[in-house]
């Protein structure tokens, strides 16, 4: 399998993350790609993803499949021990749903990484960005409030993933000092080989 891949990338490393953890990455191959706006990668659009993002997956067959969420699915479904998605009942609707906010974290973090890096400055929009970032308060809150101590599922994955890029592009942000269940929690999580293999440079 290949994975169209940038390290910095919080959804490819949520990917990245699951293949570590189900034990799947030495079947693998990164493909490193370049994809951010205003960057026109024709071989991709037209090749991987007609949305111009990353991460995809091309599995053996030559089938492409996205997005990063479905990724996941499918390397779960591929294992077969189901271990990062729960296969039925309220636990899988609950850690979907906690998957879908952590990954709502990372839109919004990559949006004001895109409006407040990459937009010249005189087309910015504050009121995008303050919103943007409200949202990440409001979904960081949200799991504070869960005081879970699982590392396992999905979206404890994406959640970590979403952390560390707040860290990686946003140092300044200092989550830490409003979160601090999390705070201990991402502590662990940050020591766990599959965090630290995928670490962005
Ligand atoms: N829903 C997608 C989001 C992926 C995404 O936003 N990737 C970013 C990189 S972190 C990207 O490819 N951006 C390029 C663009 O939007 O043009 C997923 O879960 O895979």
């Amino acid at each position: 399998m290949k994975l169209y891949f940038a390290a910095a990338s919080p959804f490819v490393r949520k990917v990245h993350m699951s293949a570590i953890e189900l034990g799947l990455v030495k079947q693998i191959e990164l493909v490193s790609t370049h994809v951010s706006p205003g960057k026109e990668n024709a071989t991709y659009t037209d090749g991987i993803n007609p949305l111009g993002k990353i991460p995809a997956l091309e599995i053996d067959d030559g089938s492409i499949i996205l997005d990063s969420s479905v990724i996941c699915e499918y390397l779960n479904h591929l294992e077969g021990n189901n271990t990062l998605i729960p296969e039925r009942g309220p636990e899988r609707w609950r850690v979907q749903t906690g998957h879908a906010i952590a990954n709502g974290i990372m839109d919004a973090a990559v949006s004001n990484r895109y409006e407040t890096f990459m937009r010249p400055e005189e087309y910015r929009w504050d009121l995008w960005v303050n919103e943007q970032w409200a949202k990440i308060n409001q979904a960081l809150q949200w799991f504070e409030n869960q005081k879970s101590d699982s590392m396992e599922t999905i979206d404890q994955i994406s959640l970590a993933c979403a952390l560390g890029y707040l860290d990686f592009r946003f140092a300044d942000f200092a989550w830490r000092e409003r979160y601090a269940h999390l705070s201990l929690w991402h502590q662990r999580m940050s020591e766990t080989t599959a965090y630290r293999e995928t670490a962005p440079d």
